[in-house]
């Protein structure tokens, strides 16, 4: 089960690109492809509410394994240049970039544009991700494309073996109600096992409930893995008690105000004490204001990029998250929104 987002610059072919790789699904803010053919089921998820909004970019990429950067032949356009920020801001681990409209340029173009591209990129997340020239006119590189997901989906299986023993933790991004079934969720299985009957809780909120079954890509199973994409219907609780940016766990942290050591991106413009930035966990955000900046014991006024902070941070909506998971900030008043990334102390 492999799950793609598809990001990059504007009008580069990515919504003609998600429409080649499955069946449109479920719209929101973000937009669903499925396949399955065999063993080979493909989620491609189209980030279609970004550039208005930095959330479904985050969510696409929080939904999926791997990141396709779709880049046209006329290069890099500030959209693309955000999502390699937002990406090295997550540390995002694997993808491709994938250079579209392949029918529209030449082959030393493709080259040059590689090259450049893989030269910008030096010492980001990027570094090591593939290259793949494709057009979804002549349908040059499709197979090829196709090839490399499953084949780096391959990878991600195995990797994600090793997080099946962890406390299971599950991101939901949907919630509704069925007639006669009840409250059935949709979300990712971030790490863990989950199996029927479970006993788990629904945070922030902290309410209790019982996984009364599972599906993947509906089918009906008794246990899920770390990775699986999948539907439970839930019992003792409602479709209006969860919504998207719940996490289903064990045990979480729930917090309205944070410590959090940061780094701040070298590609951001330096914020202030009481600028009003966003906070990013999972499919979880809020807005956030800043009340001390920290700079090795020292307290000052302003926060500069490409350097280390201790900051606080007060808001008033309440975020679920445990020890390791990583924190990313915006500034939505910049042109260039992603800002730093962090960790509770
Ligand atoms: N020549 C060419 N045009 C393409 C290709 N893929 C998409 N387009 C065109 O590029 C434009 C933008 O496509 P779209 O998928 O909406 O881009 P998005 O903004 O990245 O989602 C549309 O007019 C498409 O028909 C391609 O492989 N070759
Ligand atoms: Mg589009």
């Amino acid at each position: 089960m492999t799950k793609i987002a598809i990001i990059g610059s504007e009008k580069s072919g990515k919504t003609t690109l998600a429409g080649k790789l499955g069946k449109k699904g479920n719209v929101t803010d973000v937009t669903m492809y499925d396949y399955a053919k065999n063993d080979s089921i493909l989620t491609t998820i189209d980030a279609t509410g970004y550039p208005v909004s930095v959330k479904p970019l985050i969510t696409a990429l929080n939904l999926s394994d791997i990141a396709l950067l779709c880049i046209p032949p006329e290069g890099l356009d500030p959209q693309a240049a955000e999502c390699i920020i937002a990406l090295d801001l997550m540390q995002y681990k694997h993808g491709i970039v994938v250079l579209t409209k392949a029918d529209a340029t030449y082959p030393f173009a493709v080259d040059e544009l590689k090259a450049k591209l893989q030269n910008l990129t030096k010492g980001t997340a990027l570094e090591n991700w593939d290259y793949m020239s494709i057009s979804t006119s002549s349908f040059e590189g499709m197979e090829e494309l196709k090839e490399l997901i499953f084949e780096i989906g391959a990878k991600v299986d195995e990797e994600q073996r090793e997080l099946d023993g962890l406390s299971p933790r599950i991101m939901i991004d949907q919630s509704f109600n069925v007639t006669g079934i009840g409250c059935v969720v949709l979300g990712v299985v971030e790490q863990g096992t989950i199996n029927m009957k479970d006993k788990m809780i629904a945070y922030p909120t902290k309410k209790e409930l019982e996984i009364r079954s599972i599906q993947m890509h509906d089918v009906d199973v008794k246990s899920a893995p770390a990775g699986a994409r999948v539907g439970l219907a839930l019992k003792g609780i409602q479709s209006k008690d969860i919504d998207r940016g719940f996490v289903v766990s064990n045990e979480e942290t729930v917090a309205t105000n944070f410590v959090l050591s940061c780094r701040v991106s070298p590609l951001a413009k330096s914020f202030n004490v009481n600028d009003m930035l966003h906070l990013y966990v999972g499919l979880q955000s809020s807005p956030v204001r800043v009340v001390e900046i920290n700079e090795a014991g020292n307290t000052v006024d302003t926060a500069n990029p490409g350097k280390e902070y201790t900051l606080k941070l007060e808001g008033s909506k309440e975020i679920s998250y445990i020890k390791d998971d990583r924190f990313i900030l915006s500034n939505l008043d910049e042109k260039q929104r992603f800002i730093a990334y962090g960790h509770e102390q």
